[in-house]
């Protein structure tokens, strides 16, 4: 099921619920090695969602700045490999989304404890924006919200629970969006937390 957001911006509901399980597990392997950790912004704020990656690269942020990086600060070693079943999946939806040609190699990975949020943003630090992003949603629900081009544009709410992938590129890859604060709950495959995993490309 296809929901169109805006513009080159859609929903597939339920998209990868089939395998949400298999998908749970690899993230939980990729813990193993680079745990979720709470990064501190440009501006000296510990983040709410605690992050970690897998892929070639990975996002992170510090008192530095925000960047795509092939090492994992906290490790000091390579991230993660993205295993085979997130690459494909990821790649399958973008088709569905209308991009082909998605050859993902950062998947970011956002672990919301209950109250965690992520402030209205734009993703602006991929330096190619032709590129679509993909994001699938796990465990607790939470209600995105999903604005224009500007800050002050209106946004509209929506929300994403188990198994919901987000495809965004063209004229809506820098439409500022974000998660309002997580609300308590329990999910028999998470527990008290959501976990979202978005896919990019970036060279
Ligand atoms: C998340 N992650 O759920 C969010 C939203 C990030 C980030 O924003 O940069 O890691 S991913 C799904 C989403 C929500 C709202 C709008 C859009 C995508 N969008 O621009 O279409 O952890
Ligand atoms: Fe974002």
């Amino acid at each position: 099921v296809r929901e169109e957001l805006a513009p080159d911006a859609m929903i597939l509901r339920h998209f990868v619920l089939p395998q949400a399980k298999a998908i749970l597990a690899q993230v939980s392997t990729v813990v193993e090695c680079s745990p979720f950790r709470h990064m501190i912004t440009p501006g000296g704020y510990g983040m709410s969602v605690a992050m970690t990656n897998c892929g070639d690269y990975g996002w992170v942020t510090d008192r530095q700045g925000y960047r795509y990086s092939a090492e994992d600060p906290l490790t000091g070693k390579s991230w993660p490999p993205v295993a085979p079943l997130l690459y494909q999946l990821a790649v399958e939806a973008a088709e569905q989304g209308g991009f082909s040609d998605f050859q993902p190699n950062v998947c970011l990975i956002n672990r919301y404890a209950i109250g965690a949020k992520m402030s209205l943003h734009q993703d602006k630090d991929e330096k190619n924006f032709s590129y679509p992003i993909v994001s699938m949603s796990f465990g607790l629900p939470a209600v995105f919200q999903f604005g224009g081009l500007s800050r002050s544009d209106k946004v509209q709410k929506c929300l994403l629970t188990q198994g919901d992938v987000v495809v965004w590129g063209g004229a809506s890859r820098l439409a500022y969006h974000g998660i309002l604060p997580v609300k308590a709950g329990y999910h028999t495959d998470t527990g008290d937390c959501r976990i979202n995993l978005t896919f990019r490309q970036v060279d």
